[in-house]
């Protein structure tokens, strides 16, 4: 087997003091913290199709990455490098898992049964490597945006054969995850959305989409699939507005149609921003509904309208983002995946290590931060005392149901203007900072 990345060894954590590049200076992957290793609190994870299929091009220009696997020009040959590819590139960076669309383990062939012995190929290649190896599969997940076929969507298409060969695709992307062992498998609508409203049912949409998901849960327990079934929300791109908007829109469509018991949630920081909320908005709001999976980690460009995919390197954002993970119990069978690409003018492969580690340490950074945060009780012992009079007198009769608008009219009358209380921004804010500052 050759080595594709090549004098680039294991990387090793280094500490803050590292000014080696190929070094973690946060990320100490067995460094135990309340119990357990920083490598199981955080699950980082490689996507397979930002690092061993995207050539950096945009609508502009063509791609620019020069990678080790070039020279190969069978479409099969070179499926079957990258496998080795991933598992040398996950190696080297003591990242524990990978995840996967069916179209980049696997290209199309020119019939689905074709297709699918392809991916065979493929995944008996990937079971192969998994037997002399620690790496594992977090998700994998199925690409029906891409093919011309989903033009018009794919559960949401406007044709039934083509929701019908959707749905043949999640079969085999279900049954490939669950040979792999995958811990989850994630539902990203590229396309279930619209362009205009002048051509779309969008109700019998909204109800297909539906059915498309209750017959996916309803596989997936067939086939004995017992890890997380997984919707990540995006509020548009490619489509103009795209039903998975975000974690509230999800979690009602959900409640909606009985399927709040199979699905939770997938939360890509870019797509939270896209929605105008903060990445911990979005956090949050699947975290009070018990709907947490899983997180696609990456940032995007306050300045540009587009998921830019980048590395996260915003330790304020990790912070934020990990106080959510803690406070909602842990990653569980989630992970925090790289859904990130290295820019168009990085286009060397050292590029994807420096991705990689620097949203490692942001994130473990990150966590650390969280950790003493919430180990300290500097926001909840806030937010506690804040909310204090909802636990006796007028308060604990409103949350117990003992009052109504007649009750409270009595109360108000009797007990004049409220007194109020600052909320005190600024001074959470600046212990907010003292803690990213000062924590070891
Ligand atoms: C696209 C995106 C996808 C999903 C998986 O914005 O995030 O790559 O994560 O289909
Ligand atoms: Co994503």
């Amino acid at each position: 087997m050759s080595e594709f990345f090549k004098g680039i060894g294991k990387i090793q954590y280094e500490g803050p003091g590292s000014d080696n590049p190929l070094a973690f200076k946060y990320y100490n992957p067995e460094e135990v913290i309340d119990g357990k290793t920083m490598k199981d609190h955080l699950r980082f994870a490689v996507a397979y199709w930002h690092t061993f299929q995207a050539r950096g091009d945009d609508p502009f220009g063509v791609g620019t990455a020069i990678r080790p696997w070039d020279n190969i020009t069978d479409d099969m040959d070179l499926a079957i490098a990258k496998v080795d590819a991933n598992f040398e590139f996950c190696e080297k960076l003591g990242v524990p898992f990978f995840c996967f669309h069916d179209r980049d383990i696997a290209p199309e062939g020119r019939t689905l049964s074709e297709t699918n012995k392809r991916l065979d190929k493929v995944v008996a290649k990937i079971k192969e490597r998994m037997k002399d190896s620690d790496v594992k599969l977090l998700w994998g997940t199925t690409n029906a945006f891409g093919h011309p076929r989903f033009v018009h969507g794919a559960a949401t298409s406007c044709q039934a054969d083509v929701f019908a060969y959707a749905a043949s695709q999640v079969k085999k992307a279900m049954e490939i995850t669950l040979e792999l062992n995958g811990q989850n498998y994630v539902f990203w609508g590229g396309r279930e959305g619209y362009e205009t409203l002048l051509n779309t049912d969008m109700k019998l949409e909204l109800e297909n989409f539906a059915r498309f998901l209750s017959m996916a849960a309803s596989y997936a327990k067939e086939i004995g699939f017992t890890g997380q079934l997984l919707i990540e929300p995006k509020p548009k791109e490619p489509t103009k507005h795209q039903y998975d908007f975000d974690s509230a829109t999800v979690i009602s469509f959900l409640k909606s149609y009985g399927l709040e018991k199979d699905y939770k949630l997938n939360i890509e920081a870019n797509h939270a921003t896209l929605a105008g909320h903060t990445f911990q908005h979005d956090l949050r709001v699947a975290r009070i509904n018990n709907a947490l999976g899983s997180i696609d980690a990456n940032q995007g460009d306050y300045l540009l309208g587009w998921d830019t995919d980048q590395f996260p390197t915003n330790i304020y954002e990790t912070t934020l983002a990990m106080y959510e993970v803690i406070m909602a119990g842990g990653l569980t069978t989630g992970g925090l995946n790289f859904d990130a690409k290295v820019r168009r003018a990085s286009f060397e492969v050292d590029d994807l290590f420096y991705g990689h580690i620097s949203g490692m340490d942001a994130f473990a950074r990150g966590f650390k931060v969280a950790y003493n945060l919430i180990k300290d009780g500097v926001l909840e012992n806030f937010i506690q005392k804040r909310y204090e009079s909802y636990t006796s007198g007028i308060g604990l009769d409103i949350v117990s149901g003992k009052v109504g608008f007649k009750e409270l009219e009595a109360y108000t009358l009797e007990n004049g203007e409220p007194k109020l209380y600052s909320g005190r921004q600024e001074l959470l804010e600046s212990l907010l900072n003292k803690y990213l500052i000062e924590t070891k």
